[in-house]
């Protein structure tokens, strides 16, 4: 017999598509993009097109394993489910007896962005009285500079964009990491519209745009205020918008005059001819549209990029929400994660906040200790920075590290027990998206493979067996779903949210530009930086990037945006035999004498790791570029991209800096 069923793509990419699967008899045979859904209008990336593969593929974890080997070794046997809790349960009260409940340490992130299963370890960790994970790896630089100037405003509908005359993709890669809005660009562009790509290599987009501006990393926010510096001279700026909109422009407009060439340029690595181009585009299209990537604020200057963008943004009267004209760089949608998923009430006292950015510190310097580790929806020995602390924290003998996985990830091998998790393709969930504006709640395609189970069962049947009788640890997933939906900020209120069916698309209220989040003022000088840090868009050093010591030693800039066929590290397992590539400027090739094709050791004070070479004028010189986390093998020695990069955090909200390593890189063989 077949079916037909619908559910969502459970990954991390900011297009949450609707998909269409194909049943016969319990058996996903194919997958297709929801024609019915409006972002994902019938088309799905390679990645999920081929995700049936990962769900039946020899790599699955199926089963409770034990580790037999030595830690990392990756040598398990199989247990009973019965004996995996027993064990469990034992470890987890050994913890909290001989070195009290803070001594563990949940670690997980967005493997699966279905809000129930995402968050469905809080309530448990929160009664243990676990040590907190600060999430902070991916948006939150991005989130906190948007909160400081915008504060509730959301971000404007995609959708817009299509009749904008100029389109800005300011750090993101749109072709590969948002590619459902590519269409929208088409559209624009069918009207005769324009695109600029802003960022430091020839990505995919760039390739395809009408101004392709090569900025040095970190370089976003001389460009800003140099383009913003130019407006306000010709006085092109919006000053209806400016007057009955924002505060501060005054104290903030002062300070960009005062801003010298010199710095602008030397910062950018653009010249003033360059950013007056940019400056005149700006002013020839009131329609224009700008796409923010997260990726960008990956610096120690990241949030201060994203801060000028919008600083510029709102000079130009682009939150106006008229037609063509918009911001977006997280939808803001819909308003989750609230108290019915994480039960924070069942904490008896704040414990302490560990930022996931630091995990290699957390596991080898943090007092007191840690001792137990649990992973779920996360491969951090792949996707945590500086990873070969965190390779020597988890092989720490007195550390009791779970890992609850789908596949057996360079985390996973470091299990002392290995739980097995189902796909978003086998259970239920609901997922709101950071792209657009829809959602929607989706129900088993198939029941669960092997004796994998979800993670909102793991953690509710644990806290049973560790005797938690408390309310939230007796919900079923529906219960679970439909207190979410209740307090979810977003749904019309004509909405009976009891009632939602799975393939069904909900819009979020938050997308029209006259609702009254919207509305809010924006703010050029910000009531919301932490002390110490500037509360108006101003220029600033990079802490790695100027550092003079590491300089000379490292002299390549790296940066390691994401590769098409990865989703961050899922699917490594699919390319365990590859190492990826580095792309390198040939003048920094030839001095060092390496060919396209080469075997090539990046090192740096953090480690070394292998990939091969690529030589192109893509990249500029002075900087080179991994795109993709691959997992590391033999030939990489085992070691990844992360190697490289710091725990240094951001300037606003303790984010990551994967985009801020000095590095030298050396042939290892000629071909
Ligand atoms: N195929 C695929 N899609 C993905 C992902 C994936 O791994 N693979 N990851 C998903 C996730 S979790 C996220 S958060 C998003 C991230 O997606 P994006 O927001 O697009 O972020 P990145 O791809 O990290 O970086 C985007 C671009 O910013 C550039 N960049 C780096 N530093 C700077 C800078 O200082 N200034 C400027 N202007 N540009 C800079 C990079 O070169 C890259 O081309 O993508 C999601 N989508
Ligand atoms: N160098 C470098 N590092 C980066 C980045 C970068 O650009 N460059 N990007 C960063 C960013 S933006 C992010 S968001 C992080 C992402 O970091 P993570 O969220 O850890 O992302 P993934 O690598 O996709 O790993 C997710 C894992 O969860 C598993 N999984 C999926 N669904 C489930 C489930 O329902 N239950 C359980 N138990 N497991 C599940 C998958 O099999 C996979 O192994 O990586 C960061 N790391
Ligand atoms: S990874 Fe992104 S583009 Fe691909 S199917 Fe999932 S949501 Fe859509
Ligand atoms: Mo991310």
């Amino acid at each position: 017999m077949t079916e037909f069923r619908k559910t969502i793509c459970p990954l991390d990419c900011p297009d949450s598509c609707g998909i269409v699967a194909t049943v016969e008899n319990g058996r996903i045979m194919h997958l297709q993009g929801d024609t019915e859904h409006p972002f994902t209008r019938g088309f799905l990336c390679r990645k999920m097109r081929h995700y049936t593969d990962r769900i039946y593929s020899d790599n699955r974890i199926l089963y409770p394993q034990v580790r037999t080997g030595s830690k990392g070794s990756g040598e398990f046997k199989r247990v009973s489910w019965e004996t995996a809790w027993d064990i469990l349960v034992a470890r987890l009260r050994e913890i909290q007896t001989e070195h009290g409940s803070e001594a563990l340490l949940p670690y997980s992130y967005a493997g699966n962005m279905g809000h129930i299963n995402r968050w469905a370890g809080e309530a448990f960790f929160h009664r243990f009285g676990a040590s907190r994970l600060k999430r902070t790896i991916c948006s939150a630089a991005a989130g906190a500079a948007w909160q400081a100037h915008c504060g509730e405003k959301a971000g404007s509908d995609p959708e817009t964009a299509a009749d904008a005359s100029l389109i800005i993709a300011w750090g993101i890669n749109i072709k590969t990491t948002n590619v459902h809005f590519w269409p929208i660009v088409q559209q624009s562009h069918k009207r005769g519209g324009q695109l600029v790509v802003i960022d430091p290599y020839r990505n995919k987009t760039a390739k395809a745009a009408d101004l392709y501006l090569p900025i040095q990393p970190g370089g976003d926010v001389a460009l800003a205020l140099g383009a913003l510096k130019l407006i306000l001279e010709c006085r092109a700026e919006n000053r209806a918008y400016i007057e009955s909109q924002t505060s501060g422009f005054a104290e903030f407009s002062d300070n960009v005059a005062d801003i010298t060439w010199t710095d602008i340029e030397t910062a950018s690595g653009l010249s003033k001819d360059q950013i007056t181009a940019f400056a005149e585009l700006l002013k020839k299209n009131p329609r224009t549209f700008i796409r923010i990537g997260i990726g960008m604020t990956r610096n120690t200057g990241g949030a201060m990029s994203v801060r000028a963008i919008l600083s510029l943004a709102a000079v130009l009267g682009l939150f106006d929400g008229t037609a063509g004209r918009g911001v977006l760089l997280s939808s803001r949608a819909f308003y989750g994660n609230s108290e019915s998923l994480i039960h924070t009430r069942l904490a008896e006292k704040q414990t302490r906040e560990v930022n996931m950015v630091q995990l290699g510190h957390a596991l080898t310097l943090l007092k007191p200790a840690i001792h137990g580790l649990f992973v779920f929806t996360s491969n951090p020995l792949s996707v945590a920075p500086d990873s070969s602390i965190v390779r020597k924290g988890l092989a720490r003998e007195d550390l009791f590290t779970v890992v609850h996985e789908q596949v057996m990830t360079p985390t996973a091998r470091f299990a002392d027990l290995l739980l097995p998790a189902t796909t978003s393709f086998e259970n239920s969930d609901v997922y709101t998206a950071y792209g657009h504006f829809q959602m929607g709640i989706t129900q088993p395609v198939i029941p669960p493979i092997g004796e994998a189970i979800s993670n909102f069962d793991l953690f509710q049947t644990l806290a049973k067996k560790m005797g938690y009788t408390d309310p939230p640890f007796l919900q079923s997933v529906d219960t679970r779903i439909h207190s979410f939906l209740r307090d979810l900020s977003g749904i019309d209120d004509a909405v009976d949210t009891s009632a939602i069916a799975a393939g069904t698309w909900i819009s979020s209220i938050h997308r029209h530009a006259a609702h009254p989040k919207n509305r809010t003022r924006f703010y050029f000088v910000s009531r919301k930086t932490a002390p110490g840090t500037p509360a108006f868009a101003c220029l600033m050093p990079l802490l790695e990037f100027s550092d003079p010591d590491l300089r000379s030693r490292y002299p390549l800039k790296l940066i390691t945006p994401p590769a098409p066929h990865l989703l961050n590290s899922t699917f490594g397992e699919s390319y365990a035999e590859e190492t990826g590539q580095l792309l390198i400027h040939p003048q920094d090739a030839s001095e060092r004498k390496i060919v396209t094709g080469d075997r090539i050791r990046i090192s740096n004070h953090r480690g070394e790791s292998v990939r091969e070479a690529r030589v192109s004028i893509d990249t500029q010189p002075g900087l080179v570029v991994a795109e993709g986390i691959y997992w590391g093998n033999r030939a990489s020695e085992y070691t990844g991209i992360n190697d490289l990069t710091s725990q240094k955090t951001t300037d606003l909200g303790q984010g990551s800096t994967f985009h801020e390593s000095l590095v030298e890189v050396a042939g290892m063989s000629q071909r």
